[in-house]
């Protein structure tokens, strides 16, 4: 049994019956050109993450434990895309439209895939999902109840959207939850400082967060 020093108390897991869940560690979120700078964000915040998320995916990978990664894109089509998303605000691309790395968010796109640095290794399970949390309209539930994975560590971007609405989501279906502090990241560190805190907050009401670090010594 792993056991980390993590907030609020010390969170324990077995590897062979937990995942680590990378969100949407995408050329759109993290790279210039993409969804998240039309949308009026500084995407270079989330570019710095983007070693330690590979620290952390590299130990739990050689340490046996189930990799998963998500994306947020949608179908060519756009059938998939509701339209209160496509709509919404004021971006001066929209979902779809051509842009530097290709159609925005869109399944098969430059944009739409993952950085580099963090593309899945042999053994990873990589889900496409049309919403924020990662268990809306994918086989994520399926996935984990058929490998028998009960602890999840996540990782990605952005910690107060996709991460959090997946953390709240697989909280509530039973999941013992850890963010990893220092490998997700948000456009505003004042919302994603708030979202440590929250998680964390009575008595882990959402679940547990440690950095990098402190998972990695548990692991040994
Ligand atoms: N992956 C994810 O968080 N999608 C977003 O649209 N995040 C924003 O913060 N915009």
């Amino acid at each position: 049994m792993a056991k980390v020093n993590a907030q609020p108390y010390t969170y324990e897991f077995e590897p062979a019956k937990t995942a680590v869940v990378m969100i949407d560690m995408q050329r759109d979120f993290i790279l210039h050109g993409g969804f998240g700078e039309t949308l009026g964000n500084n995407v270079d915040l989330l570019a710095a993450i983007v070693p330690t998320a590979k620290k952390l995916l590299d130990s739990c990978r050689a340490a046996g434990m189930t990799i998963i990664h998500t994306k947020e894109c949608h179908r060519p089509d756009l059938a998939d895309c509701p339209p209160s998303k496509l709509t919404r605000g004021n971006p001066t691309l929209r979902i779809g439209d051509a842009a530097a790395m290709g159609r925005i968010l869109i399944d098969g796109e430059e944009g739409s895939d993952f950085v580099p640095e963090l593309a899945p290794q042999s053994g990873d399970i990589v889900l496409t999902k049309p919403g924020k949390g990662a268990f809306y309209a994918t086989p994520l539930g399926d996935i984990l109840r058929l490998k028998g994975i009960t602890h999840l560590l996540f990782g990605g971007v952005t910690t107060e959207v996709c991460v959090q609405t997946t953390m709240r989501e697989a909280n509530d279906r039973g999941y013992e939850c850890l963010l990893v502090e220092d490998a997700t990241e948000s456009y505003f560190p004042e919302f994603k400082a708030a979202t440590i805190a929250m998680v964390r907050a009575q008595g882990g009401i959402v679940g547990w967060t440690a950095p990098t670090g402190a998972v990695l010594a548990a692991l040994g």
